[in-house]
């Protein structure tokens, strides 16, 4: 079990009712929409073409069930986040190729940099690829050992819906539209926020040619030294 303490006492101190009765999201919670313009975007996708390339996208599956995701994904950075029968968890190389992940590029560490607060780099970027039918449920990221470090999230191609809870699974959500070249960022209490991706809307993107969505997770995974 993850000690959670710190943000719990964030959440309160933030003057948040705990449950099912706050209608301003979680303290941390940032959207930047359209901090990447269009140039940036096509730059960013031209960087993670060659880590599609070294690094191919795969299917994960639940814990447990072995279901499979509805998203594709890889990463980039020293670790990247995986998920099969045995659990989640952070590792150094591809889990079918065996090869370490591809390098971060330094566009997002310069964007990390911009706009994470954090004094120290982040080590794995999670690459989500949405079709037209992918979506994610509702969740926390919570498999890091740094919380204190915020998750800085990149929006590429077609637009989704997006769902940011509380701080526990029964508080009420909120429903956001993240366009091509929004940033969010999950610090501060809003770091262990439930949230997930509903929808994919279709055709509402000319950044990728094949349409769909690219998701760009940006994470700190050990403790800052
Ligand atoms: O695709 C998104 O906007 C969110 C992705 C996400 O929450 C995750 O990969 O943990
Ligand atoms: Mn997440």
């Amino acid at each position: 079990m993850k000690d959670l303490s710190g943000a719990r006492t964030g959440f309160a101190r933030a003057g948040t009712p705990m449950k099912h009765h706050f209608d301003q999201p979680p303290e941390g919670f940032r959207i930047l929409p359209g901090r990447l313009d269009r140039p940036a975007q096509e730059a960013l996708l031209a960087d993670i073409r060659a880590v599609v390339e070294a690094a191919p996208p795969y299917r994960p599956q639940m814990p447990r069930t072995g279901k499979p995701f509805s998203v594709r994904m890889t990463n980039c950075g020293a670790l990247g986040w995986v998920s099969d029968r045995a659990g989640y968890r952070y590792q150094s190389v591809h889990p079918e190729t065996g090869r370490p992940w591809p390098p971060m590029p330094q566009a997002l560490m310069d964007l990390w940099r911009a706009v994470a607060d954090f004094p120290h780099p982040p080590e794995a970027c999670l690459v989500n690829l949405y079709d037209a039918d992918a979506k994610l449920g509702l969740h926390r990221d919570e498999d890091e050992d740094e919380f204190a470090a915020p998750v800085v999230s990149v929006s590429l191609g077609d637009t989704c819906l997006f769902r940011l809870g509380g701080l526990a699974r029964a508080d009420r959500t909120r429903s956001l539209r993240l366009s091509s070249g929004d940033i969010v960022v999950l610090g501060g209490a809003a770091r262990l926020a439930y949230h997930g991706v509903d929808r994919i809307y279709p055709g509402t993107s000319t950044l990728l040619p094949g349409g769909g969505r690219i998701n760009l997770t940006l994470r700190r995974v050990t403790p800052a030294p």
